[in-house]
């Protein structure tokens, strides 16, 4: 191992303590001391450090927060102590009963409780040696979890190292956050996934996600209730434990409240069921916990549950409605909602006038028709939700829901993109309702790059009807832009028409990017752009050339042509050539090595390695790394290796560089094209 600096590894340690500080004034105490370009400046610093040095690289290293990482499964681990669950009860009356049972078999006329918010999360145990965080594991059966170590590090409340050094297991909950929740459902609606029903499924979810980045974008959250074998650190109670556990630097619960009676437990949770609302994440219940670990042992537990601790469950929030009517809405990726239109009705504090019904395939899971009587409920406490349909209301007059045949608000064509996906979307890519996305897509980096047209303004630009196709864009006027009200100034204007006139002669693969034909991204864009030369040519071309071409399969194929067949798309592509968007550029693909496949073994004279292999694509061949019975020939130059041998056997022909140069001529020639040009452009 090579000699690393003293003060580097030094540096290292003290960016890691610093960041690991700063992170737990954010994430846990919600009280910064600096500010987040600071804290930037440091994380990429010790980045900078340990991408030079990777050999300092640590598992509980703040750089190891942000993912990245693809895993290929989880793997299970035994508890230390199996992680059991709670058994509940729902009412005042039960909650005494449990105060009782308590009282008798400890001999006590009254017992201290901790009282703590149930949260709506995933059980996790973490664990540290030496102050180091070292796994997670997620409650599985109770005996057995999985390690989500990789996953549950991108969670920022969850300390990388305790501000003590100790070894230890704590457990809690991993929860998501109301907002984020509403967030990721919103975003998997449009991407026609199927909801989370609730944010403890959404939670669960992400940490069995394998791309650990994915996690790391849903900003997860975490409270610690529990320490394991807490005598070992001279704790004498569940309220000392808290103390603790804040001590060592994990997040808390901060309403989590001493009692010395259970009338005080039940003051507690009514207070709560009418205040959870105010809080940023879902609780359930009160956890009812017996203070004194004394007391916990004598009570002991039984196999599946502690006989110290209960759930005193939050009445669930639910009334009784009728459907009137099923609309149906058409999201910016033509995902067709059907959206139940309710007679409004009284629920956790919000008239309720419609729910989301999700999709075709849960209406009728669920049985649900027009005119039926059904319950509805908050999901987690937010999005309102038919839970059931009241069959035995019925009274014949109920009609069934069917799924349309066209789109609402196009009429063009319906269908599933794959036939896994439960979502049904308008296949129209020129649908009015998917413009704005439409239009995104169009003027995105990877396509026009129109920097000063964002999501707002393009939503004023819909919005006003200004624009109702992307060719629009091009007949902008500068008066048109002055109506878009406030904020709009002259100078805006100015740069915006600047852009827009810069857009128009961009690289042809781009446009084609642009344009949102299904299944086409840039790499196929490139293809078609090197292919076609023009728009027209692309616009023209049958299945058949589209499928010949490499790396295009028949499924784009024939996306491809659908595409251009619309009508509206004939329109759109006059409009752009009107405008003088630029929709041609010069071939610089020579085609004349279509269909045969080459390797190449030793050193050429005139080509690098790099520069052969991007020489025979640009001529239409496919070459490999491995010489097979699949290869015409192999191009031989000087020290070549064991792929000779190897051709020799397979009686694939060879030819040097010369020879291969003299094919190449022959055939350019004979399609027409001047050889010594070509040598001379292929590079540009
Ligand atoms: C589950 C939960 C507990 C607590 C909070 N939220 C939960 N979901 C707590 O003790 N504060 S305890 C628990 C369990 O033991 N299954």
């Amino acid at each position: 191992m090579r000699e690393i600096p003293k003060e580097i590894i030094e540096e290292v340690e003290k960016l890691r303590e610093e960041i690991e500080y700063h992170n737990y004034r954010y994430y846990v105490l919600n009280d910064p001391v600096i500010t987040d370009e600071e804290f930037d400046k440091l994380m990429k610093r010790l980045i900078e450090l340990e991408k030079k040095y990777p050999e300092l690289v640590t598992p509980d290293s703040p750089t190891q927060r942000v993912g990245g990482r693809v895993l290929e499964g989880f793997k299970t681990e035994r508890h230390t102590v199996p992680m059991l669950s709670l058994d509940n009860t729902y009412s005042e009356e039960e909650i005494l009963e449990f105060d009782k049972r308590i009282r008798k078999t400890l001999q006590e006329a009254e017992v201290e409780y901790v009282a703590e918010l149930k949260i709506d999360g995933v059980s996790i145990a973490l664990r540290y040696e030496e102050g180091r965080f070292k796994m997670a594991l997620t409650r599985g059966d109770g005996l057995e979890g999985e390690d989500v170590s990789e996953n549950v590090k991108t969670v920022r409340s969850v300390p990388l190292r305790l501000r003590k050094p100790l070894t230890v297991e704590v457990r809690g909950e991993i929860y998501m956050p109301v907002d984020e929740f509403r967030r990721i459902n919103e975003e998997r609606q449009e991407e026609g996934l199927p909801l989370f029903a609730n944010p403890r499924n959404a939670a669960a979810g992400t940490l069995r996600q394998l791309d650990t980045s994915e996690v790391a974008s849903r900003k997860l959250d975490s409270f610690i209730y529990y320490v394991v074998e807490p005598e070992k650190y001279g704790l004498k109670s569940q309220w000392e434990a808290l103390e603790f556990l804040k001590e060592l630097g994990f997040k808390v619960n901060p309403h989590s409240r001493l009692c010395r009676n259970i009338q005080e437990v039940v003051d507690y949770w009514n207070e709560w069921k009418e205040r959870k609302k105010e809080l940023d994440y879902w609780v359930d219940g009160v956890v009812v916990k017996v203070n004194g670990f004394d007391s916990q042992r004598v009570l002991g537990e039984t196999s599946k549950a502690p006989r110290w601790a209960i759930a005193f469950k939050f009445p669930a929030e639910q009334a009784r409605t009728r459907v009137i009517d099923v609309t149906i809405q058409v999201g910016r990726t033509g995902v067709l909602t059907p959206v139940a239109e309710l007679e409004p009705v009284q629920l956790a504090g919000t008239v309720v006038k419609r729910a989301s019904l999700h999709n075709f395939d849960y209406i009728k899971e669920k049985d649900i028709r027009i005119g039926d009587h059904v319950f509805v409920e908050k999901a987690g406490g937010i999005i309102p939700q038919i839970v059931k349909s009241i069959p035995e209301l019925r009274t014949g007059v109920e009609r069934e829901i069917e799924p349309p045949e066209s789109c609402p608000v196009c009429g063009g064509k319906v269908g599933k993109l794959s036939p896994e996906e439960v979502a049904i979307r308008c296949l129209n890519p020129h649908c009015p309702a998917k413009l704005k996305r439409a239009l995104k897509t169009f003027v995105s980096r990877d396509a026009l790059d129109v920097e000063g047209l964002g999501e707002k303004f393009i939503e004023k630009l819909v919005d006003s009807g200004l624009v109702k196709d992307m060719a629009d864009i091009f007949y902008l006027t500068p008066f048109e832009l002055a109506q878009l009200g406030p904020g709009v100034g002259q100078r805006t204007i100015a740069k915006l028409l600047q852009e827009i006139e810069e857009a128009k002669s961009r690289p042809l693969y781009k446009l084609i990017a642009g344009l949102g034909i299904p299944m086409v991204g840039q790499k196929i864009a490139k293809t078609l752009a090197e292919h076609f030369g023009s728009l027209d040519a692309l616009a023209n071309a049958s299945y058949e050339t589209l499928q010949d071409i490499e790396g295009i399969g028949p499924e784009v194929a024939r996306s491809i042509v659908e595409y251009f067949r619309n009508p509206k798309t004939r329109e759109i592509l006059e409009k752009l050539k009107k405008a003088g968007v630029k929709t041609e550029e010069k071939v610089t693909k020579y085609d004349v090595l279509r269909g045969l496949t080459f390797a190449v073994t030793g050193t050429l004279r005139r080509f690098t390695r790099e520069e052969i292999l991007e020489f025979l694509e640009k001529m239409g061949a496919k070459v490999v790394d491995n010489v097979s019975r699949n290869v015409d020939y192999l191009i031989v130059g000087e020290n070549p290796g064991s792929k000779l041998e190897k051709a020799k056997a397979l009686r694939v022909k060879t030819m040097s560089e010369d020879e291969f140069l003299h094919f190449l001529k022959d055939r350019v020639e004979k399609k027409g094209y001047d050889f010594e040009e070509l040598m001379r452009s292929w590079k540009g």
